[in-house]
């Protein structure tokens, strides 16, 4: 009750900040995207696992609000490294199930898209579950969002056991498979057909695929011969503050 009292507080007293996980080529490293992941460093309580408040935060609904708060964080920040002049990789940010069933969710979007400079790209991650969470209603919405020209990644694939059939009647861009098959398919031939399965279905709906924890140079080499698109993990880097994304980004130029 303490925890969900000062999370009432922690928008207006600036307590969020996001961080940036860098999505790269998975054969030659270029940096494709990044995805903001939310942080919440609370004085009274430290730094608090976004495990622990996002589920406050929808059970509150307070989510909406914050989830807007992402949406104008990411962009300027990628407004800032356009007038940094370094380049700037597309920036995603997660959604909610309880943003995606709001009537209002995809004239929110269409009101922060407005708001912010054209030139700044900002994607969507919706995870399996949520998309196919009353999947009639996420068809629809992702449609009128693809619409407005947004990038639309369906995220921890593999988990939600979705039907095929719905799965291609979603129109996204890009598939996350899982962590939990990526930490296992090197040791379970199972796992390994799953994700063998699961990108030449993503290939063949035109989808772009991205393994998400790679950690090891080993998983790193079978995803290529497997023919994934990118990565994203400890490999590459881990979620990292703005200032030291831009320094990683400067690095690479
Ligand atoms: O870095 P990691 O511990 O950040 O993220 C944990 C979980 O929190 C992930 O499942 C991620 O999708 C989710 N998450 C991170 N940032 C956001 C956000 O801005 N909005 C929502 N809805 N979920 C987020
Ligand atoms: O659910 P979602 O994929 O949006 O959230 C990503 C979560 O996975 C974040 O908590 C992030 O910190 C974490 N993560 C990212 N890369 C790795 C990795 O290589 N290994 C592990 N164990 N966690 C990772
Ligand atoms: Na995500
Ligand atoms: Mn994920």
């Amino acid at each position: 009750l303490a925890l969900e009292s000062s999370l009432r507080t922690a928008l207006e007293r600036n307590e969020f900040v996001l961080h940036y996980q860098p999505k790269v080529d998975i054969c030659n490293r270029q940096l494709e995207g990044v995805e903001a992941l939310i942080r919440w460093n609370s004085p009274q309580f430290g730094l608090v696992p976004p495990l622990k408040f996002i589920p406050l935060l929808e059970e509150t609904g307070l989510i909406v609000e914050v989830g807007s708060w992402v949406w104008r964080r990411a962009s300027r920040d990628y407004a800032d490294w356009l007038a940094q002049g370094v380049f700037a990789p597309r920036i995603a940010v997660n959604m909610s199930v309880v943003q995606l069933r709001r009537h209002d969710f995809v004239s929110t979007i269409a009101a922060l898209q407005k708001s912010t400079e054209e030139s700044v790209e900002i994607d969507i991650e919706i995870t399996e579950s949520t998309a196919m969470d009353e999947v009639a209603d996420s068809i629809e919405k992702l449609h009128e969002l693809y619409a407005l020209g947004i990038n639309i990644a369906i995220d921890d694939f593999g988990t939600g056991y979705s039907s095929l059939a719905y799965l291609a009647k979603l129109p996204a861009h890009v598939l996350k498979i899982d962590r939990s098959f990526i930490s296992t398919m090197l040791e379970d031939p199972d796992k390994m057909s799953l994700v063998s399965t699961m990108i030449s279905l993503a290939h063949s709906m035109h989808m772009k695929v991205v393994a998400e924890g790679v950690e090891t140079q080993d998983q790193a080499n079978m995803l290529r011969l497997l023919r994934c698109d990118q990565m994203q993990g400890y490999l590459v880097a881990k979620p990292m503050p703005f200032e030291q994304m831009t320094a990683y980004i400067r690095n690479r130029e």
